[in-house]
């Protein structure tokens, strides 16, 4: 790998250099917690406009990095962005996410469906990207993103979130036959689009599996993990450099079995002790996160005091300082500035012991 120190901290991190801080970001860090977002969203009030239209995707993306200069930038977009490109139409409603008029469930429109081509479906994807990496320089790495198989195929065959997960449990424990091809055909639209990503300047992409904390582990096992693996190793096949990360939400009890997917970082959530994460996951797994989103409800001192604890156990490599989930919506800006200066100064404040 050599010396790369021109490389931004996440990067570095992310393969696994000993660095004197941890890099440090935030999930939906762009978003409604930030005064400047909830301006934007009244001129745009469509989300599909805010993510889709370059210039606005842009600007939200960007908001963060002008207030907090965060290690890692992420492209403001969605998990369901591709889907319209593979012909499932899709629509994501204010306060409530994805919906899909016509919900993925019979073998007939499963063959319908078409392979991705991001070039001709996705073309926004790539303005944002080159405009963030032109942005951010060597000062902050620009991460892309997408959603795995499993958690797609939730938002495709339920037609919107669910509480149960009933339709495509029904689906996947009666006959699982073409729940099986459709994950089969989201796995190589995805791995595309990650491929696609990374041409166009993301540095380093996180696959989230939110829904996969859903399935018993042995559930995981037939219908998350291999869908995981497939995409992290077609991935890999033409992209070996650039580091993967997976969050699985609510994974307390995945978490070995997460180190199987191939990802090189694996998210830890807060249900977690960071030490207890790290022996579970073994020598070479690189982490991140492990704070509930929750502590920025707290004072300074106890922010601190966690951002601290959880750097002491996580150790001097392999670290991306975030947040277990998303950033939640009520979170005072103010608290999440301290937290990013906090992590900046890490370096300085005494750690070890
Ligand atoms: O305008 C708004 O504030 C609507 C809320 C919102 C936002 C800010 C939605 C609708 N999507 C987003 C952006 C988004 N979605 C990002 C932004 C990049 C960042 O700053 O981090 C990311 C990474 C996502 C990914 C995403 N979308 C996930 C995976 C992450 C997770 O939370 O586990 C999921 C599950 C979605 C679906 C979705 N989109 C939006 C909502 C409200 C939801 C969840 C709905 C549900 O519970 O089913």
């Amino acid at each position: 790998m050599g010396i790369s120190s021109n490389a931004p901290y996440l990067l570095r991190a992310a393969r696994g250099e000993v660095l004197d801080r941890p890099p440090v970001w935030m999930m939906r860090q762009a978003g409604r917690y930030m005064k400047a977002y909830r301006d934007l969203r009244e001129k745009y009030p469509s989300f599909r406009d805010r993510s889709e239209i370059p210039e606005v995707a842009i600007e939200v993306s960007l908001q963060p990095w002008k207030a907090f200069q965060p290690d890692g930038v992420i492209l403001f977009s969605d998990i369901v962005t591709p889907l319209p490109g593979l012909g499932i139409d899709m629509d994501i409603a204010e306060g409530k996410g994805p919906i899909i008029d016509s919900p993925i469930r019979t073998q007939e429109q499963v063959d319908q469906l078409r392979p991705l081509d991001p070039e001709a479906s996705l073309p926004f994807i790539k303005t944002i990207l080159q405009a963030l990496r032109q942005e951010v320089g060597d000062k902050s790495t620009v991460l892309g993103f997408v959603g795995a198989p499993w958690t797609l195929a939730a938002y495709a065959v339920e037609g919107k979130g669910s509480k149960t997960y009933s339709i495509i449990k029904n689906m996947a424990f009666s006959d699982p036959k073409v729940l099986h091809q459709l994950l089969e055909k989201l796995s190589s639209a995805i791995a595309t689009y990650v491929r696609y990503q990374i041409d166009c300047g993301a540095q380093v992409v996180q696959m989230f599996d939110s829904w996969a904390g859903q399935l018993s582990p042995q559930d995981y096992e037939t219908f998350a993990l291999p869908y995981q693996q497939k995409v992290f190793q077609q991935v890999k096949e033409t992209h070996p450099d650039t580091p993967l990360i997976l969050l699985v939400s609510g994974s307390a009890g995945l978490l070995e079995r997460m180190a199987l997917s191939g990802a090189d970082v694996i998210t830890v959530d807060w249900t977690v002790d960071m030490a207890d994460a790290r022996s579970r996951l073994g020598k070479h797994v690189k982490v991140q996160g492990n704070l509930d989103p929750g502590v920025l409800f707290g004072s300074h001192e106890f922010i601190r005091d966690r951002v601290l604890d959880t750097v002491r156990k996580a150790g001097n490599w392999g670290h991306i300082l975030n947040l277990g989930h998303g950033v939640l919506p009520e979170t005072p800006e103010e608290n999440v500035a301290f937290f990013f200066e906090t992590a900046k100064q890490i370096n300085s404040l005494a750690i070890k012991g």
